[in-house]
């Protein structure tokens, strides 16, 4: 019997590439529309993320690494000087508190309306087909439109996107990026056939509809090494109305070139977030990648104990417990009654619903 995997759980120390956790309760990603004027990380966003800094790894909410990027009201950036001084507060908040962050590098691509673009200007995805539903803007739901289906040459300015970003991120402070290529955002686009249309050595193949995101890596890791970085998949979502004709089919493949390049870790979220059974076999991913394996959505305690016992996952994260729960790492610990999170406050506002849940007391968890 292996004691060493049997011994792990949920408060073991891990490296998870370069970085060095002191356990494996992950802060995931959480867009909370809180930033101020020019998408900028303000005090709010600071306290926010120090006191969730006991977590063993934070994973800031999605970052946009351009104008063109941006696709919701008040969701940050690091393209702009003045974002990159709002993060080191933020980062250096979290170090104080001996904790570790790295920043969400995210590009929305189709997932916006011109109202938040650049000169008003098309949105951009792999193909020209517009999402169902409608965009939240700064005036109010607006109907999704057909996005401008990149060139060659727009697709190489958005891979020197990413690499200013991720410069940005480190000047910032961060302990390194994930790549969201998750949720029906830009690289989501690319790898799946639903939105990838395209007839050039983007689409088609599942080697073509990686190239991009493996591109992406290429230019993240030019800038950073491979142990700084990590990528986010979620192969069956249909967020943002997205879809497959064979989920396990991509996602094999993605999941076994990532595995070649020495990445920090892969991050997946299992399942649908609009709650359809879960379907694919997620070991298998976990096997191709053959590196530190990230679980996200759903899990509790107990599931999430037990995944990491089994040896299933590596470490987890989460989202709506992190929301609610500040102190999440010490309410497993006592086995403390957790805050319920209010989804009013979750996208947008003040404080309140942000930085006001409470921290427990040790006295009252055992009473
Ligand atoms: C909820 C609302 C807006 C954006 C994601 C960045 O799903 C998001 C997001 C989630 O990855």
């Amino acid at each position: 019997m292996n004691m060493k995997k049997k011994d792990k759980n949920l408060f073991s120390a891990a490296r998870i590439g370069a970085i060095e956790v002191s356990n494996r309760i992950v802060m995931a990603p959480l867009t909370r529309n809180r930033a101020t004027t020019g998408n900028v990380p303000q005090d709010m966003n600071v306290e926010y993320y120090r006191q969730r800094a006991t977590a063993g790894l934070i994973i800031t909410e999605a970052s946009q690494i351009s104008p063109q990027g941006v696709g919701y009201p008040a969701t940050p950036g690091i393209h702009s000087a003045e974002q990159v001084a709002g993060w080191k507060k933020v980062t250096a908040a979290v170090h104080k508190e001996g904790g570790k962050i790295i920043l969400q590098l995210w590009h929305v691509g189709r997932i916006s309306h011109p109202s938040m673009q650049p000169n008003n200007s098309l949105p951009v995805a792999p193909s020209a087909i517009k999402p169902e539903g409608e965009a939240i803007t700064y005036e109010g739901m607006q109907e999704y439109v057909e996005p401008h289906a990149l060139t060659t040459d727009e697709i190489g300015s958005i891979l020197e996107q990413y690499k200013v970003a991720t410069e940005n991120a480190k000047a910032a402070g961060f302990d390194g990026v994930e790549v969201h290529a998750a949720n029906g955002y830009l690289i989501d686009q690319f790898l799946r056939d639903g939105t990838n249309q395209r007839k050039d050595e983007y689409g088609g193949s599942y080697e073509n509809r990686y190239r991009f995101l493996g591109e992406v890596l290429g230019t993240v890791m030019y800038a950073w090494d491979a142990a700084h970085v990590g990528v986010r998949l979620s192969p069956e979502n249909t967020f943002n109305d997205i879809s497959d004709s064979n989920p396990q089919g991509i996602f094999n493949y993605v999941t076994k070139q990532l595995g070649k390049l020495g990445l920090a870790y892969l991050h997946v979220v299992e399942g649908s977030m609009a709650g359809n059974p879960k379907l694919l076999d997620y070991e298998q991913l976990k096997n191709n990648f053959a590196g530190h394996y990230m679980a996200n959505l759903g899990y509790t305690y107990n599931s999430a104990q037990q995944a990491i016992a089994q040896g299933r996952v590596d470490s987890v994260a989460f989202g709506a417990l992190y929301i609610a729960n500040p102190d999440l790492v010490k309410r497993f610990t006592l086995g403390a009654e957790l805050n319920q999170p209010n989804p009013e406050t979750f996208y947008g506002g003040d404080e309140v619903g942000y930085i006001d849940y409470p921290f427990v007391e040790k006295e009252a968890a055992i009473a």
